[in-house]
């Protein structure tokens, strides 16, 4: 039984009308025992209780009555069409779609925000509710190895088809836009997939590699199969890389060995640890070529790529067996499987050796997938969390009219923004890569802001998405709010597709291999568009700032290329995160330069540009990249524990 001993709210704490002839509640009401209207703590909630029960209560003088508290609730925050909610994404597309492609967009993406309202959300979270379980053996004992899905995620594929969730990408219907108009319908997606959009990263990344093989007469129908608009045809892909040794280190960990057959196929033998969205029709994987001794070359040039189907046209595993099922933190609507290949017959697809740099045209296609989850979560968070500020009443008002509430859900904006900017800026430079229209300066920008991207945003949503759970109380902890399932999911995006610390390396990897060229690109970009938008008096602090920033990063690189290679290693997080911050900012300030621009373009450019812009800089003046240094994090990770620290 609950009784209130707060004392009684403001008077100012009065019932309005909404226009739904509800009525807020009337808090200080909360605060008379005995309560006639139970704790009515959330607007609208008008509880109709008869007058002989309220007599009977009242006559009782019960604080709060059992059948009053089950009539408690909270107001659910529900949010509308996706896509004519989201402001931003709309601008977007007004600004840089030609007219003609956006009125077929537009029209494509209303009619998909309502699809995903009304018919694949509800699925979504039949995903969720029905993980898939594995069946090793049958009744009688027949091992069948099955790993079975709900009807929910089975439609989600059908869906993915008929959307063209992969065709639009390869279609080209739009030209260099196509890309841009699948990447949106992912992201509108993403939030409502169910776990779905995992497969369909790796499938996008699997027809992305046969397409940069040209195409292969041997890999034509896969290709049509996986961009395949018809439910009954598609297939999804899955991309097996990791093994026990290595998820990270792919060169050192892969020990699976391919054995080549007579009729130039091969067979496959090894173990795989993680293998994503394992219900998968085919997959990407590599192996090492074995000679005729049976010997393999170690290291990443003894690696070699594969293509294979994981069930023959009876549906029987292609000399697979499924250990077990992951048990996993979230991402648990999809299958995670550790699979043995027992002589998995496979085709191999790269030339002997190549088979890293083969993968990583696919590396780089989820890793973008992962940013559209990334943006897709923090902007699904903050939908939720806003629309619930509009209902939730604390302290006699609305959350909304909380200044402290809405600086916190602002601030979440503010990154959101500068996320999916930087999200459309990378698929922008991919469609103009894919249909010959990039200059080589789009080439090496694109391939730099990959894995900046992948790993700004991974730790972005994990943040935002952690902060909203916050503004929602002890309701965003709940399971059956569907709060905590946005939050797991979330937590993998800075995990799988490289680490953060991989990608910061991989950052330095493209600078290596480009000789600096792309830092060069990088800053020529980015001083190109503050000059654009330098016009613009209200931006004037912010582009101030951004010039700043890209000063302190030349001074850094300078600074940093004269030093050894210890120092860009330490640096590589705080570098990486500094190339995030300044290109995101640029983008926000070039966004809010438009000629259109409202007035939360230019806040949230402004916004954006107060933080640390480039904190490299700073943290080599703080002589943090040394060696001293590097030896006095490994001093105070050691200290007081038996194991020792490195000594470099
Ligand atoms: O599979 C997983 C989960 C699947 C779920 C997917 C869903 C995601 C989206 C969901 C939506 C919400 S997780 C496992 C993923 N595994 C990784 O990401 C591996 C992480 N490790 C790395 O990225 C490492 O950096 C490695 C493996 C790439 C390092 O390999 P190496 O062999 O040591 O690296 P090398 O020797 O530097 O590179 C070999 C070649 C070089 O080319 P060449 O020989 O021409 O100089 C590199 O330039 O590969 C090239 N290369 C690249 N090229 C390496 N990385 C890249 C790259 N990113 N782009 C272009």
């Amino acid at each position: 039984m609950f009784t209130c001993r707060l004392p009684r709210w403001r008077s100012s704490a009065t019932c309005k009308p909404r226009q739904s002839g509800r009525f807020l509640p009337c808090l200080w009401e909360r605060c008379q025992p005995p309560s006639r209207k139970g704790i009515n703590t959330t607007a609208g909630q008008g509880q109709q209780v008869g007058a002989q029960e309220k007599q009977v209560l009242e006559d009782l003088e019960m604080p709060l009555a059992r059948r009053e508290t089950e009539n408690l609730f909270q107001e659910q925050p529900e949010t509308g069409n996706q896509y004519l909610e989201d402001a931003l994404l709309r601008s977007y597309l007004k600004t840089h779609l030609p007219p003609k492609v956006l009125e077929e967009v537009n029209r494509d993406l209303e009619r998909f925000g309502n699809r995903l309202l009304t018919k694949i959300r509800p699925l979504g979270w039949q995903c969720e509710l029905n993980p898939p379980v594995f069946r090793q053996y049958d009744a009688w004992g027949q091992r069948v190895d099955q790993i079975v899905t709900c009807s929910a995620w089975r439609k989600m594929k059908e869906i993915a088809a008929e959307e063209g969730l992969i065709a639009e990408a390869y279609e080209r219907r739009y030209s260099n836009w196509s890309r841009l108009h699948q990447a949106v319908k992912l992201y509108l997606f993403s939030s409502c997939s169910g776990g779905f959009n995992c497969p369909l990263a790796m499938t996008d990344g699997a027809a992305k590699v046969i397409e940069s093989l040209g195409i292969p007469g041997s890999l034509k129908n896969a290709f049509d199969h996986l961009t395949s608009r018809d439910p009954k045809k598609f297939w999804t892909s899955g991309q097996w890389m990791t093994e026990r040794r290595g998820g990270s280190d792919v060169a050192n960990g892969t020990e699976t060995v391919a054995r080549k057959q007579p009729d130039g196929t091969y067979r496959l033998y090894g173990f795989k640890w993680f293998t994503s969205a394992a219900d998968s029709d085919v997959t990407l994987t590599l192996a090492r070529v074995a000679d005729a001794e049976g010997h393999v070359k170690e290291g990443s040039s003894g690696l070699s790529l594969f293509f294979l189907k994981v069930r023959d046209e009876e549906g029987k595993l292609n000399s697979i067996q499924v250990q077990r099922l992951k048990d996993k933190l979230g991402t648990r609507q999809m299958a995670t499987a550790e699979l043995w290949l027992d002589g998995a017959k496979a085709e191999l697809i790269s030339a002997e050796g190549r088979g890293v740099a083969s993968i990583s045209n696919m590396l780089n296609i989820t890793r973008i997938h992962n940013v559209i989850g990334a943006v897709a979560s923090m902007r699904r968070m903050i939908s939720l969390s806003r629309e619930y500020a509009c209902r939730r009443v604390a302290f006699g008002k609305l959350l909304k009219d909380h200044p402290l509430h809405m600086q916190t859900i602002a601030r979440m904006e503010v990154q959101t923004r500068g996320a999916f900017l930087l999200l459309m800026e990378i698929v922008r430079l991919l469609g103009l890569a894919e249909t010959n229209m990039a200059s080589e300066q789009d080439h090496l920008l694109l391939r730099l802001l990959i894995p900046v991207a992948k790993l700004y945003t991974g730790k972005q949503a994990s943040a935002v998405v952690v902060e909203a759970m916050e503004s929602f109380g002890g309701q965003g902890y709940m399971e059956d709010t569907g709060l905590p399932v946005i939050l797991r999911d979330a937590l993998v995006l800075s995990i799988w597709e490289g680490t953060t610390n991989i990608l910061s390396l991989d950052v330095l990897r493209s600078l290596t291999k480009s000789q600096g060229e792309v830092m060069a690109v990088f800053v020529s970009t980015v001083q190109k568009k503050l000059e654009r938008a330098s016009s613009t008096a209200k931006l004037e602090p912010a582009v101030k700032r951004m010039r700043d920033a890209v000063s302190s990063l030349t001074r850094f690189m300078r600074a940093a290329g004269s030093k050894g290679a210890l120092t860009m290693e330490l640096a590589a997080r705080d570098f990486s995160y500094s190339l995030a911050r300044i290109y995101t900012g640029t983008l926000l300030i070039e966004h809010a330069a438009r000629p259109d621009a409202s007035s939360t373009d230019i806040a949230a450019a402004q916004r954006w540009c107060h933080q640390e812009l480039c904190p490299a800089a700073t943290e080599l003046e703080n002589r943090s990249y040394e060696a001293e240094e590097a030896l006095q994090d490994s001093a105070l990770v050691y200290e007081g524990s038996p194991a020792r620290g490195s000594r470099l």
